[in-house]
């Protein structure tokens, strides 16, 4: 399926309805998100690279795809507007026969973009179609273009989190000249809301909200990942609004918007 355009003056946004996933956002001339040169683009697989989402589990699940399926789905476009000041697309997946052999529940998810020349608001809003209540973990998996050799984020410092690499509870370092985060790194940091990403001479900061945690990651030299490419994974950190701690009860009726917000300075 053809990926959809999104412009606002110079700003643009390439969104994938397979997935739903963002694959590229050029502000200011150059790209804030990370695709990989050799993700698969063919419709099958997961997309390495843009802001996979995660639904409606995070991470590994011994019956069930990693990170859910709702990035290996075909979503609607429900609505598409492009307005002077700002443009609007909107895509709609819900609950079908394939979801529900995964995971026996009825859903509607709707993923909204809004983009100006300097600003991209992504928000995932998961509601419960189905009569009975039942929980979700899930995330907004952005990879955003950065260079990660000398990568120093204060916002880090010193704060508590969980680190799946070690499988244990950590600090993040605070002292001075420390790499933060330490590569690999595949950690998440309870309540992390706001942060801020050298992109070359600019900024790209970055606010979640509707989450518990931010995920951070980078596989580090020598990932073994076969849809990465050479060297790619200098070229990336993942930062993630997710929920993640506790599963996300919704009630029938109920909904849950997980969202982020990136704005380039500089
Ligand atoms: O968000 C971090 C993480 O869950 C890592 O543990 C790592 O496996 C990564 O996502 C990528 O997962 P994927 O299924 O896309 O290969």
């Amino acid at each position: 399926m053809s990926p959809l355009s999104l412009r606002c003056a110079d700003s643009v946004l390439t969104v994938s309805p397979f997935g739903a996933q963002a694959l590229s956002w050029t502000s200011k001339g150059a790209d804030r998100l990370w695709l990989s040169q050799t993700a698969d683009l063919s419709g099958r697989l997961p997309i390495r690279g843009g802001v996979p989402l995660c639904f409606p589990w995070f991470g590994k699940k011994p019956d069930g795809p990693s990170h859910g399926f709702a990035r290996t789905e075909h979503w609607q476009v429900v609505e598409q507007v492009e307005s002077g000041k700002q443009a609007l697309l909107t895509l709609e997946l819900s609950d079908s026969e394939r979801t529900r052999a995964v995971w026996p529940h009825r859903f509607r998810a709707r993923m909204q973009f809004v983009l100006r020349a300097d600003q991209l608001a992504m928000a995932l809003t998961i509601t419960n179609t189905d009569h009975h209540a039942w929980s979700f973990t899930g995330a907004l998996h952005g990879y955003f273009a950065t260079e990660v050799a000398g990568l120093n984020l204060p916002e880090l410092a010193g704060l508590p989190h969980i680190d799946k690499l070690a499988k244990s509870e950590s600090l993040f370092d605070d002292g001075p000249g420390a790499p933060l985060p330490p590569i690999p790194v595949d950690a998440i940091v309870p309540g992390l809301t706001t942060l801020r990403l050298p992109q070359g001479a600019s900024w790209l900061h970055l606010e979640n909200r509707g989450h518990d945690a931010t995920v951070v990651w980078n596989p580090g030299p020598n990932p073994g990942i076969g849809d990465l490419h050479p060297g790619g994974e200098a070229q990336f950190l993942c930062l993630e609004s997710a929920w993640v701690l506790e599963p996300k009860v919704l009630k029938p009726g109920e909904s849950h918007t997980l969202g982020q917000r990136l704005t380039v300075t500089g």
